[in-house]
Protein backbone atom coordinates (compact mmCIF):
# COMPACT_ATOMS: atom_id res chain seq x y z
CA UNK A 1 0.00 0.00 0.00
CA UNK A 2 2.71 2.11 -0.04
CA UNK A 3 2.83 2.95 -3.50
CA UNK A 4 -0.52 4.43 -3.42
CA UNK A 5 1.58 7.22 -1.39
CA UNK A 6 4.30 7.10 -3.86
CA UNK A 7 2.52 7.08 -6.54
CA UNK A 8 0.53 10.58 -5.04
CA UNK A 9 3.82 12.03 -5.26
CA UNK A 10 4.73 10.63 -8.23
CA UNK A 11 1.98 12.20 -10.02
CA UNK A 12 2.06 15.83 -8.01
CA UNK A 13 6.13 16.20 -9.14
CA UNK A 14 4.83 15.42 -12.61
CA UNK A 15 1.91 18.25 -12.23
CA UNK A 16 3.89 20.57 -10.59
CA UNK A 17 6.75 20.13 -13.05
CA UNK A 18 4.64 20.96 -15.69
CA UNK A 19 3.20 17.66 -17.42
CA UNK A 20 0.45 17.56 -20.39
CA UNK A 21 0.16 13.79 -20.15
CA UNK A 22 -0.13 11.36 -17.07
CA UNK A 23 -0.47 7.68 -16.01
CA UNK A 24 -0.67 6.68 -12.46
CA UNK A 25 0.33 3.03 -11.39
CA UNK A 26 -1.72 0.93 -9.45
CA UNK A 27 -0.08 -0.05 -5.77
CA UNK A 28 0.12 -3.63 -7.24
CA UNK A 29 2.24 -2.82 -10.42
CA UNK A 30 5.19 -4.93 -9.22
CA UNK A 31 3.06 -7.76 -8.87
CA UNK A 32 0.78 -7.95 -12.05
CA UNK A 33 -1.65 -6.62 -14.14
CA UNK A 34 -3.79 -4.08 -11.80
CA UNK A 35 -7.36 -5.34 -10.70
CA UNK A 36 -10.48 -2.95 -10.57
CA UNK A 37 -10.00 -2.32 -7.08
CA UNK A 38 -6.41 -1.21 -7.53
CA UNK A 39 -6.83 0.62 -11.03
CA UNK A 40 -9.83 2.30 -9.39
CA UNK A 41 -7.09 3.73 -6.72
CA UNK A 42 -4.66 5.10 -9.09
CA UNK A 43 -7.60 6.89 -11.50
CA UNK A 44 -8.93 8.64 -8.08
CA UNK A 45 -5.38 9.66 -7.20
CA UNK A 46 -5.35 11.66 -10.36
CA UNK A 47 -9.11 12.84 -9.60
CA UNK A 48 -8.14 13.80 -6.36
CA UNK A 49 -5.02 15.68 -7.24
CA UNK A 50 -7.01 17.54 -9.81
CA UNK A 51 -10.94 18.34 -8.26
CA UNK A 52 -9.59 18.57 -5.08
CA UNK A 53 -6.09 19.59 -4.64
CA UNK A 54 -6.42 21.87 -7.91
CA UNK A 55 -2.55 21.52 -8.34
CA UNK A 56 -3.50 21.74 -12.19
CA UNK A 57 -5.05 24.61 -11.92
CA UNK A 58 -1.57 27.03 -11.74
CA UNK A 59 0.37 27.04 -15.00
CA UNK A 60 3.87 26.51 -13.41
CA UNK A 61 3.25 26.76 -9.36
CA UNK A 62 7.35 26.80 -8.63
CA UNK A 63 7.85 29.29 -10.87
CA UNK A 64 10.65 31.41 -8.91
CA UNK A 65 11.72 28.99 -6.28
CA UNK A 66 15.10 29.23 -6.65
CA UNK A 67 15.72 25.20 -5.72
CA UNK A 68 13.51 24.18 -8.70
CA UNK A 69 15.23 26.36 -10.92
CA UNK A 70 18.60 25.34 -9.70
CA UNK A 71 17.56 21.45 -9.94
CA UNK A 72 15.89 21.88 -13.41
CA UNK A 73 18.99 23.49 -14.41
CA UNK A 74 21.57 20.26 -12.95
CA UNK A 75 18.71 17.84 -14.89
CA UNK A 76 18.95 19.89 -18.11
CA UNK A 77 23.12 20.05 -17.97
CA UNK A 78 22.93 16.60 -17.32
CA UNK A 79 20.63 15.67 -20.20
CA UNK A 80 23.10 18.17 -22.47
CA UNK A 81 26.31 15.75 -21.84
CA UNK A 82 24.22 12.46 -22.71
CA UNK A 83 23.29 14.33 -25.73
CA UNK A 84 26.24 15.03 -26.78
CA UNK A 85 27.66 11.67 -25.82
CA UNK A 86 25.55 10.29 -28.52
CA UNK A 87 25.94 13.09 -31.14
CA UNK A 88 29.68 12.37 -30.32
CA UNK A 89 29.19 8.94 -30.98
CA UNK A 90 27.55 9.77 -34.44
CA UNK A 91 23.97 10.04 -33.53
CA UNK A 92 21.25 8.06 -31.90
CA UNK A 93 21.20 4.99 -34.34
CA UNK A 94 25.00 4.88 -34.03
CA UNK A 95 24.41 4.80 -30.48
CA UNK A 96 22.07 2.17 -30.18
CA UNK A 97 24.11 0.00 -32.77
CA UNK A 98 26.68 0.11 -30.39
CA UNK A 99 25.17 -1.01 -27.61
CA UNK A 100 25.86 2.10 -25.51
CA UNK A 101 22.36 2.95 -25.21
CA UNK A 102 21.36 0.20 -23.10
CA UNK A 103 24.69 -0.31 -21.66
CA UNK A 104 24.16 3.16 -20.23
CA UNK A 105 20.34 2.33 -19.16
CA UNK A 106 21.83 -1.39 -17.47
CA UNK A 107 24.57 0.61 -15.53
CA UNK A 108 21.79 3.34 -13.57
CA UNK A 109 19.42 0.53 -12.95
CA UNK A 110 22.26 -1.42 -11.15
CA UNK A 111 24.03 1.63 -9.78
CA UNK A 112 20.09 1.77 -8.54
CA UNK A 113 20.05 -1.37 -7.15
CA UNK A 114 23.20 -1.51 -5.52
CA UNK A 115 22.40 2.19 -3.77
CA UNK A 116 19.01 -0.01 -2.61
CA UNK A 117 20.84 -2.86 -1.61
CA UNK A 118 23.68 -1.02 0.29
CA UNK A 119 20.88 1.03 2.67
CA UNK A 120 22.00 3.99 0.86
CA UNK A 121 18.97 4.91 -0.72
CA UNK A 122 15.93 4.08 1.46
CA UNK A 123 12.64 2.36 0.65
CA UNK A 124 10.38 2.88 2.98
CA UNK A 125 9.13 -0.83 3.74
CA UNK A 126 11.63 -2.84 1.36
CA UNK A 127 15.23 -1.80 2.76
CA UNK A 128 14.29 -0.14 6.07
CA UNK A 129 11.22 -0.06 8.46
CA UNK A 130 10.01 -3.38 6.90
CA UNK A 131 7.35 -5.50 8.78
CA UNK A 132 7.81 -9.01 9.33
CA UNK A 133 5.72 -11.90 7.57
CA UNK A 134 3.43 -12.08 10.19
CA UNK A 135 2.32 -7.99 9.92
CA UNK A 136 2.37 -8.34 6.41
CA UNK A 137 -0.99 -9.26 5.18
CA UNK A 138 -0.75 -11.14 1.79
CA UNK A 139 -1.38 -9.24 -1.29
CA UNK A 140 -4.07 -10.49 -3.76
CA UNK A 141 -2.80 -10.63 -7.53
CA UNK A 142 -5.01 -10.62 -10.26
CA UNK A 143 -4.56 -14.58 -11.86
CA UNK A 144 -4.32 -14.82 -14.98
CA UNK A 145 -5.16 -18.11 -17.15
CA UNK A 146 -2.34 -17.62 -19.69
CA UNK A 147 -3.81 -20.97 -21.67
CA UNK A 148 -7.08 -19.75 -21.88
CA UNK A 149 -5.97 -16.38 -22.88
CA UNK A 150 -3.93 -18.07 -25.60
CA UNK A 151 -6.15 -20.46 -27.08
CA UNK A 152 -8.91 -16.90 -27.16
CA UNK A 153 -6.14 -15.38 -28.93
CA UNK A 154 -5.43 -17.65 -31.66
CA UNK A 155 -9.33 -18.43 -32.22
CA UNK A 156 -9.24 -14.90 -32.57
CA UNK A 157 -7.02 -14.46 -35.39
CA UNK A 158 -8.27 -17.98 -37.08
CA UNK A 159 -10.93 -16.24 -37.45
CA UNK A 160 -9.79 -12.57 -38.63
CA UNK A 161 -8.25 -14.58 -41.13
CA UNK A 162 -10.72 -15.85 -42.52
CA UNK A 163 -13.27 -12.93 -42.88
CA UNK A 164 -10.61 -10.44 -44.79
CA UNK A 165 -9.34 -9.57 -48.37
CA UNK A 166 -6.67 -11.86 -48.33
CA UNK A 167 -5.45 -10.51 -51.75
CA UNK A 168 -5.71 -6.82 -50.70
CA UNK A 169 -3.67 -8.30 -47.20
CA UNK A 170 -0.68 -10.03 -49.53
CA UNK A 171 -0.63 -6.74 -51.67
CA UNK A 172 -0.33 -4.25 -49.23
CA UNK A 173 2.36 -6.34 -47.22
CA UNK A 174 4.14 -6.65 -50.32
CA UNK A 175 3.99 -2.41 -50.65
CA UNK A 176 5.50 -2.50 -47.44
CA UNK A 177 8.29 -4.93 -47.55
CA UNK A 178 9.35 -2.75 -51.16
CA UNK A 179 9.01 0.26 -49.02
CA UNK A 180 11.45 -0.74 -46.50
CA UNK A 181 13.84 -1.62 -49.26
CA UNK A 182 14.02 1.96 -50.87
CA UNK A 183 17.02 3.73 -49.91
CA UNK A 184 15.35 7.49 -50.63
CA UNK A 185 13.40 8.97 -47.61
CA UNK A 186 9.55 8.64 -47.79
CA UNK A 187 8.81 10.91 -45.11
CA UNK A 188 8.49 14.14 -47.11
CA UNK A 189 4.72 15.11 -48.21
CA UNK A 190 2.18 12.74 -49.20
CA UNK A 191 4.55 9.72 -50.93
CA UNK A 192 2.37 6.87 -51.14
CA UNK A 193 5.17 4.69 -49.94
CA UNK A 194 5.03 6.14 -46.69
CA UNK A 195 5.73 3.65 -44.29
CA UNK A 196 3.33 5.08 -41.56
CA UNK A 197 0.84 5.36 -44.36
CA UNK A 198 1.29 2.02 -45.40
CA UNK A 199 0.77 0.56 -41.77
CA UNK A 200 -2.08 2.25 -41.45
CA UNK A 201 -3.73 0.86 -44.20
CA UNK A 202 -2.84 -2.30 -43.79
CA UNK A 203 -4.03 -2.11 -40.07
CA UNK A 204 -7.26 -1.31 -41.90
CA UNK A 205 -7.35 -4.39 -43.85
CA UNK A 206 -6.77 -6.49 -41.10
CA UNK A 207 -2.77 -7.33 -41.13
CA UNK A 208 -1.54 -8.33 -37.79
CA UNK A 209 0.73 -6.14 -35.79
CA UNK A 210 2.97 -10.00 -36.28
CA UNK A 211 2.54 -9.36 -40.11
CA UNK A 212 2.87 -5.79 -40.35
CA UNK A 213 6.56 -5.74 -38.58
CA UNK A 214 7.42 -8.79 -40.14
CA UNK A 215 6.81 -7.10 -43.76
CA UNK A 216 9.42 -4.79 -42.31
CA UNK A 217 12.15 -7.40 -40.93
CA UNK A 218 12.46 -9.19 -44.41
CA UNK A 219 13.94 -6.35 -45.30
CA UNK A 220 15.52 -4.68 -42.14
CA UNK A 221 16.27 -8.00 -40.13
CA UNK A 222 15.75 -8.02 -36.54
CA UNK A 223 17.44 -5.89 -34.19
CA UNK A 224 19.86 -8.51 -32.39
CA UNK A 225 20.67 -6.30 -28.40
CA UNK A 226 23.83 -6.83 -27.47
CA UNK A 227 24.35 -8.90 -24.54
CA UNK A 228 26.77 -7.36 -22.29
CA UNK A 229 27.18 -7.80 -18.36
CA UNK A 230 27.95 -4.15 -16.71
CA UNK A 231 31.11 -4.66 -14.45
CA UNK A 232 31.35 -2.70 -11.05
CA UNK A 233 28.23 -0.83 -10.95
CA UNK A 234 26.50 -2.93 -8.07
CA UNK A 235 29.49 -3.12 -5.81
CA UNK A 236 30.08 0.25 -6.41
CA UNK A 237 27.65 1.52 -3.38
CA UNK A 238 29.08 -1.00 -1.12
CA UNK A 239 32.61 0.30 -1.45
CA UNK A 240 32.31 3.86 -1.79
CA UNK A 241 32.28 6.32 1.37
CA UNK A 242 28.84 7.93 -0.20
CA UNK A 243 26.26 6.82 3.11
CA UNK A 244 27.09 6.17 6.60
CA UNK A 245 25.75 5.12 10.06
CA UNK A 246 25.22 1.78 11.26
CA UNK A 247 23.65 0.09 8.76
CA UNK A 248 25.62 0.87 5.61
CA UNK A 249 28.63 -0.71 7.87
CA UNK A 250 26.41 -3.67 8.47
CA UNK A 251 26.07 -3.61 4.54
CA UNK A 252 29.58 -3.70 3.77
CA UNK A 253 30.41 -6.56 5.88
CA UNK A 254 27.69 -8.44 4.78
CA UNK A 255 28.82 -7.68 0.90
CA UNK A 256 32.72 -8.56 2.38
CA UNK A 257 31.31 -11.72 3.68
CA UNK A 258 29.80 -13.42 0.31
CA UNK A 259 32.81 -12.56 -1.58
CA UNK A 260 34.83 -14.68 0.81
CA UNK A 261 31.75 -17.28 0.56
CA UNK A 262 32.43 -17.16 -3.29
CA UNK A 263 36.19 -17.87 -2.50
CA UNK A 264 36.05 -20.71 0.07
CA UNK A 265 33.35 -22.44 -2.40
CA UNK A 266 35.90 -21.68 -5.70
CA UNK A 267 39.09 -23.09 -3.64
CA UNK A 268 37.19 -26.54 -2.22
CA UNK A 269 35.37 -26.71 -5.78
CA UNK A 270 37.84 -25.93 -7.97
CA UNK A 271 35.96 -23.85 -9.78
CA UNK A 272 33.60 -20.62 -8.83
CA UNK A 273 29.88 -20.70 -8.34
CA UNK A 274 28.63 -20.11 -11.86
CA UNK A 275 25.28 -19.15 -13.15
CA UNK A 276 23.53 -18.93 -16.47
CA UNK A 277 20.13 -15.82 -16.38
CA UNK A 278 17.95 -16.98 -18.83
CA UNK A 279 14.75 -15.66 -19.85
CA UNK A 280 12.23 -17.77 -21.86
CA UNK A 281 8.94 -17.21 -23.98
CA UNK A 282 7.88 -13.77 -25.43
CA UNK A 283 8.88 -11.65 -22.48
CA UNK A 284 11.25 -8.60 -23.53
CA UNK A 285 11.85 -7.63 -20.02
CA UNK A 286 15.44 -7.94 -19.41
CA UNK A 287 16.20 -5.21 -16.47
CA UNK A 288 15.94 -7.80 -13.73
CA UNK A 289 17.80 -10.19 -15.05
CA UNK A 290 20.62 -7.61 -16.43
CA UNK A 291 20.91 -6.37 -12.67
CA UNK A 292 21.23 -9.82 -11.25
CA UNK A 293 24.14 -10.87 -14.02
CA UNK A 294 25.95 -7.85 -13.13
CA UNK A 295 25.61 -7.77 -9.61
CA UNK A 296 25.95 -11.76 -9.12
CA UNK A 297 29.40 -11.22 -11.05
CA UNK A 298 30.34 -8.74 -9.16
CA UNK A 299 30.17 -10.41 -6.29
CA UNK A 300 32.20 -13.61 -7.84
CA UNK A 301 30.26 -15.79 -9.72
CA UNK A 302 31.20 -16.82 -13.36
CA UNK A 303 27.53 -15.85 -15.40
CA UNK A 304 26.36 -16.24 -18.31
CA UNK A 305 23.54 -14.54 -19.77
CA UNK A 306 20.89 -15.95 -22.32
CA UNK A 307 19.43 -14.28 -24.91
CA UNK A 308 16.04 -12.95 -25.19
CA UNK A 309 12.88 -14.91 -26.09
CA UNK A 310 14.74 -18.43 -25.63
CA UNK A 311 12.65 -21.53 -25.48
CA UNK A 312 12.60 -24.10 -22.30
CA UNK A 313 15.12 -26.33 -24.74
CA UNK A 314 17.52 -23.93 -25.72
CA UNK A 315 17.71 -22.48 -22.00
CA UNK A 316 18.69 -26.39 -21.09
CA UNK A 317 21.29 -27.21 -23.77
CA UNK A 318 23.29 -23.58 -23.11
CA UNK A 319 23.02 -24.70 -19.74
CA UNK A 320 24.90 -27.86 -20.58
CA UNK A 321 26.98 -26.31 -22.96
CA UNK A 322 28.49 -24.02 -20.40
CA UNK A 323 28.46 -26.55 -17.40
CA UNK A 324 26.57 -24.14 -14.98
CA UNK A 325 25.41 -24.80 -11.74
CA UNK A 326 22.35 -22.92 -11.73
CA UNK A 327 19.71 -21.19 -14.38
CA UNK A 328 18.58 -18.33 -13.34
CA UNK A 329 15.43 -17.34 -15.14
CA UNK A 330 13.99 -14.25 -14.60
CA UNK A 331 10.19 -13.74 -15.73
CA UNK A 332 7.86 -10.75 -15.88
CA UNK A 333 5.41 -11.31 -18.13
CA UNK A 334 3.59 -14.16 -16.50
CA UNK A 335 4.81 -17.31 -17.84
CA UNK A 336 6.24 -18.83 -15.08
CA UNK A 337 3.23 -21.65 -14.76
CA UNK A 338 3.81 -22.89 -17.99
CA UNK A 339 7.50 -22.20 -18.89
CA UNK A 340 9.26 -23.45 -15.97
CA UNK A 341 7.76 -26.74 -15.99
CA UNK A 342 8.74 -27.20 -19.32
CA UNK A 343 12.30 -26.13 -18.55
CA UNK A 344 12.32 -29.21 -15.63
CA UNK A 345 11.02 -31.36 -18.36
CA UNK A 346 14.03 -30.30 -20.91
CA UNK A 347 16.48 -30.59 -17.86
CA UNK A 348 15.28 -34.34 -16.79
CA UNK A 349 15.12 -35.65 -20.40
CA UNK A 350 18.94 -34.26 -21.22
CA UNK A 351 19.48 -36.45 -17.72
CA UNK A 352 20.88 -32.78 -16.41
CA UNK A 353 18.35 -32.70 -13.09
CA UNK A 354 21.68 -32.00 -11.47
CA UNK A 355 21.63 -28.69 -12.36
CA UNK A 356 19.99 -26.45 -9.92
CA UNK A 357 17.22 -23.83 -11.47
CA UNK A 358 16.03 -21.03 -9.49
CA UNK A 359 13.39 -18.07 -10.23
CA UNK A 360 13.10 -14.37 -9.63
CA UNK A 361 10.86 -11.83 -10.95
CA UNK A 362 6.75 -10.51 -10.84
CA UNK A 363 5.90 -13.98 -9.45
CA UNK A 364 2.83 -13.32 -7.23
CA UNK A 365 3.81 -15.20 -3.73
CA UNK A 366 0.58 -17.45 -4.55
CA UNK A 367 2.47 -19.32 -7.09
CA UNK A 368 5.41 -19.94 -5.13
CA UNK A 369 4.09 -23.43 -4.11
CA UNK A 370 3.28 -24.37 -7.36
CA UNK A 371 6.75 -23.90 -8.34
CA UNK A 372 8.58 -25.04 -5.94
CA UNK A 373 6.34 -27.75 -4.20
CA UNK A 374 3.28 -28.97 -6.67
CA UNK A 375 5.52 -28.85 -9.82
CA UNK A 376 9.36 -28.50 -8.27
CA UNK A 377 10.31 -27.02 -11.69
CA UNK A 378 12.42 -23.99 -9.29
CA UNK A 379 13.50 -24.90 -5.82
CA UNK A 380 13.73 -21.23 -4.64
CA UNK A 381 11.96 -17.92 -5.87
CA UNK A 382 13.08 -14.19 -5.38
CA UNK A 383 10.18 -11.57 -6.22
CA UNK A 384 10.22 -8.09 -6.81
CA UNK A 385 11.99 -5.84 -3.87
CA UNK A 386 14.73 -9.00 -4.27
CA UNK A 387 18.20 -7.46 -2.74
CA UNK A 388 20.75 -9.41 -5.22
CA UNK A 389 23.07 -9.75 -2.17
CA UNK A 390 20.23 -12.16 -0.41
CA UNK A 391 19.54 -13.87 -3.78
CA UNK A 392 23.42 -14.53 -4.08
CA UNK A 393 24.03 -15.79 -0.65
CA UNK A 394 20.55 -18.16 -0.78
CA UNK A 395 21.95 -19.55 -4.40
CA UNK A 396 25.22 -20.20 -3.54
CA UNK A 397 23.98 -22.38 -0.59
CA UNK A 398 21.81 -24.36 -2.49
CA UNK A 399 24.61 -25.40 -4.84
CA UNK A 400 25.35 -29.12 -3.59
CA UNK A 401 29.17 -29.04 -3.15
CA UNK A 402 31.56 -31.76 -5.19
CA UNK A 403 29.43 -31.41 -8.48
C1 LIG B 1 10.24 -1.53 -17.28
C2 LIG B 1 8.98 -2.30 -17.68
C3 LIG B 1 8.76 -2.51 -19.04
C4 LIG B 1 9.75 -2.10 -20.12
C5 LIG B 1 10.85 -3.20 -20.19
C6 LIG B 1 12.22 -2.67 -20.57
C7 LIG B 1 13.29 -3.71 -20.39
N1 LIG B 1 14.24 -3.74 -21.30
O1 LIG B 1 13.31 -4.50 -19.45
C8 LIG B 1 8.82 -2.05 -21.37
C9 LIG B 1 8.24 -0.65 -21.50
C10 LIG B 1 9.47 -2.43 -22.70
C11 LIG B 1 7.70 -2.99 -20.96
C12 LIG B 1 6.86 -3.62 -21.85
C13 LIG B 1 5.78 -4.44 -21.47
N2 LIG B 1 5.35 -4.67 -20.21
CO1 LIG B 1 6.32 -4.11 -18.62
N3 LIG B 1 7.00 -3.49 -17.00
C14 LIG B 1 8.06 -2.79 -16.69
C15 LIG B 1 8.06 -2.52 -15.16
C16 LIG B 1 7.48 -1.12 -14.94
C17 LIG B 1 9.39 -2.60 -14.45
C18 LIG B 1 10.20 -3.88 -14.68
C19 LIG B 1 11.62 -3.66 -14.19
O2 LIG B 1 12.52 -3.41 -14.99
N4 LIG B 1 11.82 -3.67 -12.88
C20 LIG B 1 13.13 -3.44 -12.26
C21 LIG B 1 13.79 -4.79 -11.98
C22 LIG B 1 15.14 -4.56 -11.36
O3 LIG B 1 12.94 -5.46 -11.06
P1 LIG B 1 12.49 -6.98 -11.26
O4 LIG B 1 12.42 -7.34 -12.69
O5 LIG B 1 11.32 -7.23 -10.41
O6 LIG B 1 13.78 -7.77 -10.68
C23 LIG B 1 14.04 -7.86 -9.29
C24 LIG B 1 13.41 -9.10 -8.63
O7 LIG B 1 12.18 -9.47 -9.19
C25 LIG B 1 14.47 -10.14 -8.72
N5 LIG B 1 14.67 -10.92 -9.95
C26 LIG B 1 14.21 -10.72 -11.20
N6 LIG B 1 14.68 -11.66 -12.02
C27 LIG B 1 15.47 -12.48 -11.30
C28 LIG B 1 16.20 -13.61 -11.67
C29 LIG B 1 16.94 -14.27 -10.69
C30 LIG B 1 17.77 -15.45 -11.10
C31 LIG B 1 16.95 -13.82 -9.35
C32 LIG B 1 17.76 -14.51 -8.33
C33 LIG B 1 16.20 -12.69 -8.98
C34 LIG B 1 15.48 -12.03 -9.96
O8 LIG B 1 15.65 -9.38 -8.50
C35 LIG B 1 15.54 -8.09 -9.12
C36 LIG B 1 16.19 -7.10 -8.15
O9 LIG B 1 15.41 -6.93 -7.00
C37 LIG B 1 7.09 -3.65 -14.65
C38 LIG B 1 6.30 -3.32 -13.39
C39 LIG B 1 7.17 -3.32 -12.17
N7 LIG B 1 7.16 -2.22 -11.45
O10 LIG B 1 7.83 -4.29 -11.88
C40 LIG B 1 6.15 -3.83 -15.85
C41 LIG B 1 5.48 -5.18 -16.10
C42 LIG B 1 6.49 -6.30 -15.89
N8 LIG B 1 5.12 -5.10 -17.52
C43 LIG B 1 4.00 -5.66 -17.81
C44 LIG B 1 3.42 -5.72 -19.12
C45 LIG B 1 1.98 -6.26 -19.19
C46 LIG B 1 4.11 -5.30 -20.25
C47 LIG B 1 3.63 -5.38 -21.70
C48 LIG B 1 2.95 -6.69 -22.11
C49 LIG B 1 2.73 -4.17 -21.96
C50 LIG B 1 2.04 -4.20 -23.31
N9 LIG B 1 0.74 -4.48 -23.32
O11 LIG B 1 2.69 -4.03 -24.32
C51 LIG B 1 4.95 -5.16 -22.50
C52 LIG B 1 5.62 -6.52 -22.80
C53 LIG B 1 6.87 -6.41 -23.60
C54 LIG B 1 7.51 -7.77 -23.78
N10 LIG B 1 7.77 -8.19 -25.00
O12 LIG B 1 7.76 -8.47 -22.84
C55 LIG B 1 3.32 -6.24 -16.58
C56 LIG B 1 3.39 -7.77 -16.52
C57 LIG B 1 2.13 -8.33 -15.87
C58 LIG B 1 2.22 -9.69 -15.29
N11 LIG B 1 3.38 -10.27 -15.02
O13 LIG B 1 1.17 -10.25 -15.04
C59 LIG B 1 4.09 -5.47 -15.41
C60 LIG B 1 4.21 -6.26 -14.10
C61 LIG B 1 3.30 -4.14 -15.17
C62 LIG B 1 1.89 -4.35 -14.66
N12 LIG B 1 1.67 -4.38 -13.35
O14 LIG B 1 0.97 -4.50 -15.44
N13 LIG B 1 7.66 -3.12 -19.59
Amino acid sequence: MNNVIRTTIEAMAAVLGGTQSLHTNSYDEAVGLPTVQTARIARTTQLILQEEAHICDVADPWGGSYMMESLTDEIEAKALDIISEVETAGGMTEYINSGMAKLRIEEAATQKQGRIDSGEDVVVGVNKYELDDSEEEEQQVLQIDNTSVRENQISRLVDLKANRDEAAVEDILDRLERSARLEQSTSQGSDSNNLMGLSIEAAKLRCTVGEISNALEVAWGRHVPRSSVVQGAYSASFTSATGSGAGKTIYNKEYEDILDEVKIFEENEGRRPRILVAKMGQDGHDRGAKIIASGFSDLGFDVDVGPLFQTPEEVALQALDSDVHVIGISSQAAGHKTLLPALKKELESRDARHILVVAGGVIPPQDYAFLMKETQSCCAVFGPGTRVTDAARKVLGLIPRGT
